[in-house]
């Protein structure tokens, strides 16, 4: 049954979209009460929110860093952690353990293509700039967009072409679940930072691009994504746009 009784709190960093976007999407698609709690003003939340929690003055599990849920009394971090936690409540993954095992597999697999997306344009250090790893970013994007960008979409369309049980293929059981809101949003976000390489391979994506359009048009989320709760993508979020590190 859905929970949309519980008001979540969500933790994450303002001004980018970042890996708190999955969680956002999820929390948009399905209507769940929530607040973002680092884009409000400090006296209601703020930064300080955030740094409070990592500093372990607040109670409740330790977070490493940002993305993090508060729901009640429990504090849950890890991006993959919190969807498999809100997307039962939320009644966006299939009830059965092995659909559920499934979408956190999946999602898994996404946080770690999301790593080596981050890892393009920050290969050598997250505490370096980009312009102080720029050889190494154009060395590691290329082998990205020749081998693993190819491995990682393709891998999500074989999953699609694999579950085309249901009308129109979705990546776990017959409706749209957690999984695609994330598979989407990598699409998004490859198109914008890596618009030549995301053309080259499209064609050999077809469910992939069909899913992404989908997604796009689900009601709740196409009026999210129009609204100013999107930020739009930019240069300090993962997914950044250099054109010197995209190629066909
Ligand atoms: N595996 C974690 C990664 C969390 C993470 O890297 N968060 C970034 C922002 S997207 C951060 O604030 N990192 C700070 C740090 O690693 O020191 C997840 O998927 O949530």
């Amino acid at each position: 049954m859905p929970e949309n009784s519980t008001r979540y709190e969500l933790f994450y960093w303002p001004g980018i979209q970042g890996r708190g976007e999955f969680v956002r999407l999820l929390l948009e698609d399905r209507d769940a009460d929530y607040v973002d709690v680092a884009r409000l003003p400090e006296a209601e939340g703020g930064v300080p929110a955030i740094m409070r929690f990592l500093k372990g003055t607040e109670p409740g599990a330790l977070p490493l860093a940002p993305p993090f849920l508060k729901a009640g009394d429990l504090v849950i971090a890890q991006t993959a952690n919190i969807l498999s936690f809100l997307a039962p409540r939320l009644g966006a993954v299939p009830a059965s353990e092995a659909a559920r095992l499934e979408a956190n597999q999946i999602q898994l697999t996404i946080a770690d293509f999301v790593d080596e997306i981050h890892d393009t344009h920050h290969p050598i250090a997250v505490g370096l700039y980009y312009d102080d790893q720029k050889p190494e970013a154009a060395r590691r994007s290329q082998q990205f967009i020749e081998n693993r960008l190819p491995k990682f979409l393709g891998f999500l369309e074989r999953v699609l072409e694999r579950n085309t049980a249901a009308q129109q293929a979705w990546l776990v059981g017959q409706d749209c679940s957690y999984v695609d809101l994330s598979a989407f949003q990598v699409m998004e976000g490859l198109g914008y930072a890596f618009p030549k390489a995301l053309k080259k391979v499209g064609p050999t994506l077809p469910l992939l691009g069909a899913l992404r359009d989908r997604v796009a048009q689900r009601p709740r989320l196409s009026a999210y994504l129009a609204s100013p709760r999107r930020i739009p993508f930019n240069q300090h979020g993962l997914f950044r746009h250099y054109p010197e590190l995209d190629s066909e």
